[in-house]
């Protein structure tokens, strides 16, 4: 790979800028209090949960604060006022730095680590964007299903052999195998296998190696994760190449027939539709990489905090179970427009990715001088944490039970009572999440299945811990299942063909320079 900026021992990433740099008045934003000299806001932090430790500090600090770790400080923000600022995409852009920067040696300028102002951005963001399309949502439908049925059909096996399941593992293969087939043709097997799939590891092991980048306080400490790391890093780009090669020897299309094709099939033949380009071998090898990645962790993460709380909020899991019953009725398998109708299931998401937003945070920074909030003067590419999770517990706009799991909060005339950008799981402006509707559908879906399926019998002696690897997930949770009776619940079957809906696209911001190309991701206002 042309970048290996962090391989040589220098472990700030290229770019990187400690905010001393962007903000002239930073002596006026509170930190923590006993300061030690070298090492800085380190008392009472833990390398394995710095989103958490900044929550605990936030509580204490206010709106925006900052932490100095190894000699780098950083500023964080988490107060609506100043996140809605921060949203103005006329003054603030994505900031690729820390975290970010570190997957570069992994994924380069691929969607979701291209520097603003790299070509490739736009090239791939037109060309994957019709990927997640409705036309294309309802094309994925199928295989989503087929894949929830593997689930299920683990889960009942669980369930007769009398054991827990294992939630955020079964959650995790079930999103691989679904962005995987979807996106990919590709299945893992990870259903059939008893340990995850090498792929996995591989990814897990570079997302963590990243994460610690940021906290180690010396690059010799990293030497034999260094080389690990490489060795990982060599491994995804092997199974990529063949998987790439296995499109091309078939020559043929994957996803549904005669359709547009899948993910991969946009990313090796499609030519931007105004300028020609297509994706080069090297970013297709990339974008490969980051759909795989980006298109699972945060899914399975969602689902799990979801599940978490259905199984500890009855009467929130059964008005949700009968909203599948009446929607779903006695179909066998649900059709593609039947999932966005389940209102209360994707509340209960809603809520989940509230308390617990599983990509938990993003940077921003600032395109010209500028004052944040009428208080804080900002240089140029000065920059600063948004921590959603801060943002969605913030009283002003929450309330003082923020705390609460309360799906209610997302009924259509809470929303509309809310400020804008008071919520903020997919991140913000042209850089925002391109995977929200996959993931929706997705998670909506097979939280339906198994809210038709099972009742959830919460382990009494668990304990919510929420572990941190870049995203967010509820380590070692694990629950009982009950089958619901027979007659409760519908028998399944052969999926029903829907006919497409010849759709108009979902959103109707449009897309970057172009004013001829409507992005069908990412809505105005968002
Ligand atoms: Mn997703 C960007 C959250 C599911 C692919 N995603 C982002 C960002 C957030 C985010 C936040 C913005 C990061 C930043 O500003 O630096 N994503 C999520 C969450 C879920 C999720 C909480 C599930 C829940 N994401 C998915 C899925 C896919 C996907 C599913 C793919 C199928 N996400 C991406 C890509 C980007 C992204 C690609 C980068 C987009 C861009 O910069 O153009």
């Amino acid at each position: 790979m042309a970048e290996t900026g962090t391989t040589t021992g220098d472990v700030l990433p290229k770019g990187f800028r400690s905010a001393e740099f962007g903000w002239p008045e930073l002596e006026r934003i509170p930190h923590p209090p006993h300061r030690i000299p070298l090492l800085g806001d380190i008392l009472g932090a833990s390398r394995r949960t710095p989103l958490q430790d900044s929550l605990r500090y936030a509580g204490q600090l206010g709106p925006i604060f900052r932490r100095k770790a190894f000699g780098r400080e950083f500023v964080f923000v988490g107060g609506a006022a100043l996140a809605a600022d921060m949203a103005d995409e006329t003054r603030f852009a994505k900031h690729v730095g820390l975290g970010i920067a570190n997957l570069r040696p992994v994924v380069g300028d691929a969607l979701f680590t291209a520097y603003n102002h790299e070509p490739n951005w736009q090239l791939a963001h037109d060309v994957l964007a019709p990927g997640f399309s409705r036309e294309a949502m309802a094309a994925y439908h199928p295989m989503m299903l087929d894949v929830a049925e593997r689930l299920t059909g683990h889960w009942d096996r669980e369930l007769a052999a009398g054991r827990a399941v294992d939630v955020p593992g079964d959650m995790t293969k079930l999103t691989l195998e679904t962005i995987a087939r979807t996106g990919f043709g590709h299945d893992f097997g990870s259903f059939e296998r008893a340990r995850p799939h090498p792929f996995v590891t591989a990814m897990v092991g570079t997302l963590t190696y990243a994460q610690r980048l940021n906290t180690a306080p010396s690059p010799a400490l990293l030497r034999r994760a260094t080389r690990r790391n490489e060795a990982d890093i060599a491994y995804l780009d092997r199974t990529v190449d063949d998987l790439v090669r296995a499109r091309r020897d078939r020559g043929g299309r994957g996803g549904a027939d005669g359709g547009a094709g899948d993910l991969l099939d946009r990313m090796l033949d499609t030519a931007h539709p105004e300028t020609g380009e297509r994706l080069s071998a090297q970013n297709v090898r990339r974008q490969v990489i980051t759909f795989l990645v980006a298109g699972h962790e945060t899914t399975s993460g969602a689902l799990s905090f979801a599940l978490h709380y259905l199984s500890l909020n009855p009467q929130i899991a059964a008005r949700a179970r009968a909203e599948v019953d009446q929607v779903w009725g006695d179909t066998a398998v649900p059709a593609y427009e039947q999932v966005a109708k389940l209102r209360h299931v994707r509340r209960v998401l809603d809520e989940a990715l509230r308390l617990w937003p599983t990509a938990p945070a993003f940077a921003r920074e600032a395109r010209a001088d500028t004052v944040l909030g009428g208080e804080h003067p900002m240089r140029r590419g000065g920059w600063a944490l948004v921590l959603t999770a801060m943002l969605h517990r913030d009283p002003e706009v929450w309330g003082p039970d923020a705390e609460r799991f309360d799906p209610d909060r997302f009924d259509a005339a809470a929303v509309r009572a809310r400020a804008p950008h008071t919520y903020k799981p997919w991140g913000t402006g042209a850089r925002a999440c391109i995977g929200r509707q996959f993931a929706l559908h997705e998670a909506t879906l097979v939280l339906g299945l198994l809210l038709r399926r099972y009742e959830l019998r919460p382990d009494p002696a668990y304990r919510l811990r929420v572990t941190e690897r870049l995203t967010l997930m509820p380590e070692g949770l694990r629950m009982h299942l009950e089958r619901r009776t027979p007659t409760q619940v519908p028998t399944q079957g052969v999926p029903t063909q829907v006919p497409m809906p010849s759709g108009a696209p979902v959103g109707q911001e449009a897309a970057g320079p172009s004013s001829e190309l409507r992005c069908p991701v990412h809505r105005a206002g968002d």
